[in-house]
């Protein structure tokens, strides 16, 4: 039996800010990897590109946006500049941009263009600027750099709207002289707080952490609340198996809120390349990537690459397509909204009917030091169902360490799932089956559960 209440207690102070909290409804949102490369064919610019190269012929962002869309995407994030330290933007610091290119003859914008887009469309705007910049011969000299930097952040955070997130690469190699910069990211934070509050500073920064791989995998542990230095001052990587676990948070130093984001491509590469187009990942595997991400505790940053044209190429459309229309189908009909839902204990104010609504202002608790319950959902017939949705009130931090979905089937309990962390969301999936009684039991909590919804389909 765990005994460890004092560290239950300590773990479940640590929670999300309200910024977080907007980022993490995003649930799926999307990449786009746009500059020279797509003309060079590389997945690296080393910054000798002429801008001449940058030659999109039917450049249409509301095409972008529009087949996010239909994916279900609630945002967007471009690469105003990748390694190659090329801008999309007339940036007023280098000459090294859209300005000097082909593109409408030097008087093009695209991120410009493509906050537009996001706006019209009614999803979020967010951009990623490479810190490691491959062209500018500032690059590697401290300071200079670093102001260079923050020029280019501060036109990016003033002149285009709202920004959801600032997305911040941490990859660090050489510059144009050889030399290394070692970037003043607390300077870089600043920045971006003062000009954009609300935007969440994503991956190389404090608000959202890096899944630890670009391939979509996902931990089966999911947490959000982190250790990120250890009493022995050792370091935990993005990458490390786990960051959450009761274990490690009692060895933990340093830990905050950082819910993970699965960052991974539609394609093999993050740019466009042409021999691609038959590797455009399959219905099957991204779905199974949006169940793992935003049905695991962690949001999906999916990137679509536009090809030489500046279009999304027809092949990734199509899938974008099939994919939000599957999930919509999935979703479509909630079968516990005319369900009763009870359980064992509550604390006489959070009860289980609370649950049907998909909100934090209501939500289903038990007694402090009641750390495990069983919530029955009975149907008014029987249907067939295949996932239950289980949503933590992550306001109150996450606390499921543990649970089971079972169905009521003759005279027993038949095992349907058996889960360990909640969080934002769970999808838990299990083979189609046809009951009318359902019953969840958390079986492990730090401190009461406080669930905010649960929802079969
Ligand atoms: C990495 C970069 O090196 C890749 O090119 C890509 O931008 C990926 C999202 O991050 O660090």
């Amino acid at each position: 039996m765990y005994q460890n209440f004092m560290l239950d207690k300590e773990l479940i102070k640590i929670v999300p800010s309200e910024r977080q909290i907007r980022h993490q409804q995003m649930e799926f949102y999307a990449f786009v990897h746009f500059t020279v490369n797509t003309f060079t064919d590389k997945e690296w610019g080393d910054g000798t590109e002429s801008p001449s190269v940058f030659t999109p012929t039917e450049l249409c962002c509301d095409q972008w946006v529009n087949a996010c869309k239909s994916a279900g995407m609630t945002g967007l994030i471009l690469t105003a500049k990748h390694h190659d330290g090329f801008c999309l933007w007339p940036s007023a610091y280098t000459e090294h941009s859209v300005k000097n290119s082909p593109y409408k003859n030097g008087k093009g914008d695209i991120v410009k263009e493509a906050a537009d887009a996001c706006r019209r469309g009614g999803i979020k705007f967010g951009v990623y600027l490479s810190p490691w910049d491959r062209n500018c011969p500032l690059y590697g000299q401290g300071k200079a750099y670093d102001d260079y930097y923050c020029n280019q952040l501060t036109e990016l955070l003033t002149n285009y709207g709202d920004i959801f997130c600032v997305w911040f690469d941490g990859a660090c190699g050489e510059g144009p002289n050889g030399k290394k910069q070692v970037y003043d990211w607390e300077r870089y934070y600043s920045v971006v707080r003062s000009l954009q509050p609300d935007a969440c500073i994503s991956v190389s920064g404090p608000d959202v952490r890096w899944c630890g791989n670009e391939a979509g995998n996902t931990r089966d542990c999911e947490w959000s609340p982190v250790a990120r230095v250890l009493k022995d001052n050792r370091k935990v990587e993005d990458t490390a198996p786990d960051l959450g676990s009761r274990e490690i948070m009692s060895e933990a130093k340093e830990c905050f809120w950082q819910a993970a984001e699965v960052d991974t491509s539609i394609r093999p590469g993050w740019f466009f390349h042409k021999r691609e187009n038959i590797r455009v990942r399959s219905l099957k595997t991204l779905t199974d990537i949006y169940f793992r991400s935003v049905g695991g505790n962690c949001t999906l940053l999916l990137n679509i690459p536009p090809d030489t044209r500046g279009l999304f190429h027809e092949e990734d459309v199509k899938r974008l397509n099939s994919l939000g229309q599957s999930i919509k189908k999935m979703f479509s009909v909630c079968l516990s909204q005319d369900a009763e839902f009870s359980s064992d204990t509550d604390d006489g104010i959070h009860t289980a009917d609370s649950l049907k609504e998909d909100s934090y202002d209501t939500y289903f608790a038990t007694e402090e030091g009641v750390n495990t319950a069983v919530i029955t959902i009975t149907l008014p017939e029987k249907r067939k169902l295949h996932m239950a949705v289980i949503k933590e009130n992550i306001r109150n931090s996450q606390r499921i360490e543990a649970f089971t979905v079972e169905c009521h089937h003759g005279k027993g309990w038949k095992p349907l799932y058996s889960g360990t962390t909640v969080g934002y969301k769970k999808i838990a999936r299990f083979r189609p089956t046809l009951t009318d009684t359902v019953r969840i039991t958390i079986t492990d909590s730090r401190i009461a559960p406080n669930i905010s919804h649960i929802a079969l389909y």
